[in-house]
């Protein structure tokens, strides 16, 4: 090789190294890869055993915990602060309407009291929670993805600010790709988080308006495939504040592809799923995914969890590391 060439590929080289190096301290928002190497080197393992015993019986438990994730994150970063129960003070983001169907506290409770067993006081609630969502989808089928860690647990929950920051099922596309940009989030990530709904319920009263009064005619929204909109009226009945409905009837519980050809065929169980229709990039991404069976989007989906994993972040000294998850020190 000519003398010329080996500086040229060097300088290539070293310019590729500078960049991710630069890519990662910015991407990272102050959080690091093993940031608890040294201090609490078993905590990957113990998340990943505790929440193992949780999920082998109940596979249905991993869609509510990556929920529980992504509610944490839209409002005030990822800080935990969707963890914290309400007092007679404080009406906490827990109460806001849309938290009303999480559930799975008591499995990062569980988590958390391993974890101050082994490191006490070291660990927070916010990074658990990061980890917990990685594992839970790994476990029920999906893509493995790094998890910086660091976070820091933040001491406000107001339930206000979640029902103004959690995006509604009845958004159109218009709304829904503001909401992912006042987080950071491109209209890429939008469409590809929303392949989460390939696991999991949603409740007969969300769609009840779909099926029963979409625009108070007590009409059915045209946007949903007739035949689907008549097998889901069989199931949700007007009123019916119980039953729920899988989203990716038939693998609800496994983490695969099948929700952009749900989506491309009309059968996104909520409004926000079908909205991906009415844009043109979010459009050409479901057609592309359902037709060539998501040949990308295990990829697409960890690189756009690990970026919504790092919306406002707080480190450092900011906030706590709480010792009980529901309650701030
Ligand atoms: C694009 C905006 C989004 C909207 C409007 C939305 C809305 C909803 C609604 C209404 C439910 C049903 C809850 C119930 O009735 O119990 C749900 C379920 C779920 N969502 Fe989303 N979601 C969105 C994005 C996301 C994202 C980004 C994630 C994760 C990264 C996610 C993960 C889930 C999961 C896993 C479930 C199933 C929960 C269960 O089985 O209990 N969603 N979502
Ligand atoms: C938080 O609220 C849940 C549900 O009401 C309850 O089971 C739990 O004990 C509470 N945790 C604390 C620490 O108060
Ligand atoms: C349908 O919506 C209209 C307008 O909001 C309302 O007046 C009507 O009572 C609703 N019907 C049912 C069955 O809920
Ligand atoms: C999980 C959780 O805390 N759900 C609560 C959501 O808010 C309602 C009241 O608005 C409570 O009844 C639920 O317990």
């Amino acid at each position: 090789m000519m003398a010329n060439q080996k500086l040229l590929l060097s300088l290539v080289f070293s310019q590729l190294v500078l960049a991710s190096f630069f890519l990662d301290l910015s991407n990272a928002n102050g959080l690091q890869l093993g940031f608890y190497k040294k201090t609490c080197p078993d905590l990957e393992l113990i998340v990943h055993r505790t929440l193992f015993g949780y999920i082998s019986r109940d596979q249905t438990l991993a869609a509510p915990l990556l929920r529980m994730h992504f509610h944490d994150c839209f409002v005030r970063g990822c800080d935990g602060s969707v963890l914290i129960n309400s007092t007679t003070k404080n009406q906490a983001e827990k109460a806001a309407i849309p938290n009303q169907t999480l559930r799975g506290f008591n499995v990062i409770d569980a988590i958390k009291s391993a974890v101050e067993k082994k490191c006490p006081g070291l660990v927070s609630c916010a990074d658990i929670l990061a980890m917990v969502a990685r594992d839970a989808v790994l476990m029920v089928g999906g893509p493995y993805w790094d998890v910086p860690t660091g976070r820091r647990d933040g001491r406000v929950s107001n339930s206000l600010e979640a029902l103004a920051q959690l995006p509604s099922p009845f958004a159109d596309i218009t709304t829904l790709k503001q909401n992912f940009a006042a987080k950071g989030l491109s209209v890429k990530d939008l469409v590809v988080l929303s392949g989460s709904h390939t696991i999991g319920i949603g409740h007969c009263f969300v769609v009840a308006i779909r099926l029963y009064n979409f625009t108070g005619k007590g009409d059915t929204d045209p946007s949903l495939d007739p035949n689907y909109a008549a097998y889901l009226k069989k199931k949700c009945k007007p009123g019916d504040l119980k039953t729920v409905a899988e989203m990716d009837p038939g693998s609800f519980k496994t983490f695969d592809d099948h929700y952009y050809t749900i989506v491309a065929k009309r059968r996104g169980l909520f409004p926000s799923d079908a909205a991906l229709l009415d844009d043109s990039e979010t459009k050409a991404y479901v057609r592309l995914q359902s037709h060539m069976h998501g040949y990308s989007f295990a990829q697409d989906f960890a690189e756009s969890m690990k970026k919504m994993g790092q919306i406002e972040v707080l480190t450092g000294k900011q906030g706590e590391i709480r010792k009980n998850c529901a309650v701030v020190n």
